[in-house]
């Protein structure tokens, strides 16, 4: 089953003539309408019409998310703001976020690829697909949103939280696909074992899953507790949301839409391409975005090009599960968390830098974090134990604010944090991801 078999099964040879032109389009459009992208360009002395064929990509400058934040909010935008119908942003509600813009046309495509992804992963029009995907700023809620209603099928805005309540929607409304972080999948699964409710007493089939890492083990465990399909979906906000690739009922890797994105893979370090099944940085070109398109983004993650056909009859290319990603950025219920931003807000907080410890545990199917903070001497942490309570609660309450996720603060004597080989410990991640 396919949403769009023309688009989804095209010819190789069609489908990087049509990348071509859409790239060209995009990149004539950035050159007219983003000054930072224009700069980056004439400083390189590379004008768009050079740009002949797909291989002259490799001559274009990267972005990274630095140039992204570096342009907070609108520097990016490629349209006005009249023309913007959606804002986005990636987690964190400051200057360090990703802010994104999608036009009209914008939301009809994305809606159409997320589309193409919940058919991939088994769902119909005659589906009641339940979103619980925090609905807000996140790409999640909206894009997956907008998708399934594309799609014809009968959507449930639950949004995340109030599990309890979740489950008892999905019984009475007898949802048949829920669509959330797999980790929200595994505290459905949870409760329902501690609530008691047979598996059988809910109708779902199908779970698609995205938004954070999850392994293989984790994919058996909700398929067993829910017994559904599981399959895994990518994106990210900077690109689109949701949309950017997502596995068939096969499950062999996740078909990328490249029709609407130009893929590379390349060795972090080097800066070169690395051949097919060999892991690397995924860089994405968007081909089509009118709002906020973006040349050659490193993403970050990591992952490899597969090669051969899929049984599915799908011709894009599929890209590994994601192995990781180049930066330290820690993904905890669906929210990105830099360790850097913690540092710096604790920083910030103190007037010079703690000694400090990240913590990450799961807890049934739920992350905790924790942050160890070291009492020093001179800081506020070493004065007289009154004041510790006071510190402790306005460190928990600013790097929740600011991270958007909780977190706990904990003050540990000084000296106590161990190092390994003489440098600290700033990440213990628990999670057996
Ligand atoms: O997480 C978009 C999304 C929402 C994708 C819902 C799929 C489903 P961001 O908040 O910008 O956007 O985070 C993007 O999340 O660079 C990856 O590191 C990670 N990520 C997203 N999907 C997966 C996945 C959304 N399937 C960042 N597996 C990306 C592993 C994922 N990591």
């Amino acid at each position: 089953m396919y949403w769009e078999p023309d688009k989804e099964c095209m010819d190789r040879e069609e489908l990087e003539q049509l990348q071509l032109e859409r790239l060209q389009s995009t990149l004539n459009r950035v050159y007219a309408h983003v000054p930072f992208y224009r700069k980056k360009f004439d400083t390189l002395g590379i004008s768009p019409e050079e740009i002949g064929s797909l291989s002259d990509l490799s001559r274009l400058p990267f972005t990274t998310k630095e140039d992204v934040r570096g342009n907070y909010p609108y520097g990016l935008f490629a349209v006005p703001l009249r023309e913007v119908v959606r804002i986005h942003a990636s987690s964190g509600t400051t200057e360090t976020s990703s802010v994104v813009g999608y036009t009209r046309n914008d939301i009809a495509m994305w809606s159409k690829l997320v589309a193409r992804i919940l058919v991939a992963g088994g769902v119909t029009k005659d589906d009641v697909v339940q979103v619980s995907f925090r609905y807000g700023l996140f790409t999640g809620g909206f894009g997956l949103h907008y998708g399934a209603e594309r799609l014809g099928a009968s959507v449930i805005p639950a949004s995340s939280g109030n599990t309890a309540r979740q489950i008892q929607i999905m019984k009475d409304f007898k949802t048949t696909a829920l669509v959330s972080t797999p980790s929200y999948a595994m505290l459905v699964a949870d409760t329902i074992r501690e609530i008691g409710i047979p598996v059988s007493a809910l109708s779902l089939k199908y779970g698609l899953f995205g938004g954070e890492p999850w392994s293989e083990k984790m994919r058996q465990e909700i398929q067993d507790a829910l017994g559904i399909v599981a399959t895994d979906n990518y994106g990210l906000s900077e690109v689109i949301g949701p949309g950017v690739s997502g596995e068939c009922l096969e499950r062999n890797g996740l078909h990328i839409n490249e029709d609407h994105f130009l893929v590379e893979v390349i060795d972090p370090k080097t800066l070169q391409p690395v051949p097919p099944g060999r892991t690397g940085e995924l860089v994405i070109t968007t081909l089509t975005k009118e709002a906020f398109p973006m040349v050659r983004y490193r993403t970050r993650d990591l992952t490899s090009l597969r090669e051969g056909d899929c049984p599915c009859g799908r011709t894009g290319r599929r890209m590994s599960r994601l192995a990781g990603r180049t930066d330290e950025m820690l993904i905890i219920r669906g929210m990105k968390v830099s360790p850097a931003k913690i540092e710096s807000l604790l920083f910030e907080i103190e007037g010079n830098e703690p000694d400090y410890r990240i913590v990450i545990d799961r807890k049934g199917a739920m992350d905790e974090v924790t942050v160890l903070v070291e009492a020093s001497g001179d800081a506020p942490f070493g004065e007289e134990r009154r004041h510790i309570g006071t510190t402790v609660e306005t460190i928990r309450k600013r790097l929740t604010h600011e991270l958007g996720v909780t977190v706990d603060v904990k003050l540990v004597e000084k000296k106590a944090l161990e190092t390994v080989d003489g440098k600290p410990m700033r990440v213990i991640d628990h999670r057996k991801l």
